[in-house]
């Protein structure tokens, strides 16, 4: 899979290099390029942006440079993702879906935004990380990769996507490290019995609870078989 990230601010994207997905781009499990949208100005003072038609406060990204610096990295099977508080708001399911694409462009804006008739002309679909504004689209875009990266083979140890408790639209139950006492508070007894069996049971209803407990919204959505839905009938008496 491989990320090309259009922006003003390449530094920004430093911490990529750190743990995983920077063991994942070493080991070629993935490939992340960053396109300084200022190398496409063909101004002499390297100049960008520009005051808004109408007038209003700040500065716009003018529509060239993105154009040329989106000329400069697309392919047949480029799908060009625009940051924006103004996009469907990213799910765990949006984020297995891009996971299956080949190449992915993330248009990041920063300043007041970018002139609409470029927008027009290359973007495919817009995506917000949530309901609040930041400074730029830079830290959404490394949300994006991050949470893409995941579900790219070899990225991570083979089981933890699939094991994950989000695999089934579930919040992750309660885990536990040594020691097995800890301010007098003890390690559940079930997950020191060896018993498997008896073990996924436990961390299939723990995860049933703390969804119920902390986003039962998200009950709604998730796979729930018979048993768990009885569990859950329980739990809400
Ligand atoms: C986006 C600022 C474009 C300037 C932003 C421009 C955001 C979000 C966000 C800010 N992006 N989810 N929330 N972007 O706030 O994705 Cl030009």
């Amino acid at each position: 899979m491989k990320f090309d990230v259009l922006t003003l601010f390449p530094q920004m994207f430093e911490p990529l290099k750190q743990s995983i997905i920077g063991r994942a781009v070493k080991n070629n499990k993935m490939e992340i390029n960053l396109i300084n949208i200022r190398d496409f100005s063909k101004d002499k003072h390297k100049k960008v942006d520009d005051t808004v038609y109408g007038g209003g406060a700040g500065m716009l990204i003018k529509p060239d440079v993105v154009w040329d610096a989106y000329n400069s990295i697309k392919s047949e099977k480029s799908k060009v993702i625009y940051l924006t508080p103004q996009g469907k708001t990213l799910s765990q399911g949006k984020v297995e879906e891009l996971s299956k694409e080949e190449h992915l462009i993330l248009l990041c804006g920063h300043y007041e935004g970018i002139d609409q008739r470029v927008l027009d002309k290359i973007v495919d679909e817009e995506i917000s990380i949530g309901d609040y504004v930041l400074t730029g689209g830079e830290i959404p875009a490394m949300v994006l990769i991050d949470s893409v990266s995941r579900y790219i083979d070899g990225v991570l140890a083979n089981d933890s996507v699939s094991e994950e408790s989000f695999a089934n639209g579930l919040l992750e139950y309660p885990q536990y490290t040594r020691p097995e006492e800890f301010l007098g508070i003890k390690v559940p007894e079930v997950l020191q019995s060896g018993h498997h069996e008896n073990i996924k049971k436990w961390r299939r209803k723990e995860a049933i609870k703390v969804t119920y407990i902390k986003r039962p919204e998200l009950l709604k959505i998730a796979k729930l078989d018979d048993e768990d839905k009885k569990f859950l009938e329980e739990l809400k008496k």
